[in-house]
């Protein structure tokens, strides 16, 4: 039997309200829109909510199938001008490509749509490919471990070692992170082969590293990122010493 083949493709950079992080899904199998939040819900969290800085990478995804994939937004039945997301906030109007929604009538469920930033929308009874998304956590985790067993530990007993991405997670964590024992702590930041990256596979597009922080070429020992929690920058520290650390759970 064929499998549903689900590329995980970002950690969303955009933590959405109080405390979470998402993470989208691309599922190739194609399903008209209900099924498709119906199979998201039965495997994900739901079907794709998405911000305008997600929609550029959702839309250019090189692994896309279609040229139009199902995300979670669908038209009021009613108020054919108003637009929710499947898990039932307001989808802004500025998503919107130029000319659409159109067709108002026949054209109730929302698609993102390849190469291009925005969404257009199509007839629900379409079979498209779609992007699923789960919501994440962070914790706090109170045990101290180097960074190698933190990574372990997070990956064994949550998701993974947290990014920080943007500046809304960056607030994210450290909204949360009252509860640590140790003024740094352990963060997904791994520097190797010439680079620091985050081990969740996330792009280094936000930095906050402490004055000293971003060495080309970091020492021997000052190979994984820390979290120094009262100023609020990541620091390069060595991986054997012993800190608390941020997972993000589901
Ligand atoms: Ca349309």
């Amino acid at each position: 039997m064929k499998e549903t083949v689900s590329v995980y493709l970002f950690l969303c950079l955009c933590g959405l309200s109080s405390s979470f992080y998402r993470r989208h899904f691309y599922v190739t199998q194609r399903m008209q829109w209900n099924d498709a939040q119906t199979y998201c819900r039965e495997h994900y969290d739901d079907l794709s909510t998405t911000t305008t800085q997600e929609l550029k990478k959702m839309t250019s995804n090189p692994n896309l199938i279609d040229r139009y994939v199902w995300v979670g937004a669908y038209q009021n039945p009613a108020n054919s001008s108003e637009w929710f997301w499947s898990g039932g906030e307001k989808q802004p109007v500025e998503q919107w490509n130029p000319g659409e929604p159109n067709l108002l009538d026949r054209e109730k469920c929302a698609n993102i749509y390849k190469g291009k930033s925005g969404l257009t929308n199509n007839p629900c009874d379409k079979t498209l490919s779609f992007y699923c998304m789960d919501y994440y956590e962070t914790i706090v985790v109170q045990e101290s471990k180097t960074w190698e067993e933190a990574l372990d530990d997070c990956r064994q007993n949550y998701v993974d070692l947290v990014s920080i991405a943007s500046e809304r997670n960056m607030a994210e964590v450290i909204k949360n992170i009252t509860t640590s024992q140790t003024a740094y702590v352990w963060t997904g930041l791994r520097f190797l082969a010439g680079d620091w990256f985050w081990v969740s596979g996330d792009d280094i597009g936000y930095e906050a590293w402490s004055v000293e922080g971003e060495l080309q070429c970091p020492t021997k020992n000052l190979k994984c990122g820390a979290l120094d929690i009262k100023n609020k920058v990541w620091k390069p520290a060595d991986c054997e010493e012993r800190l608390n650390f941020v997972c993000i759970k589901n």
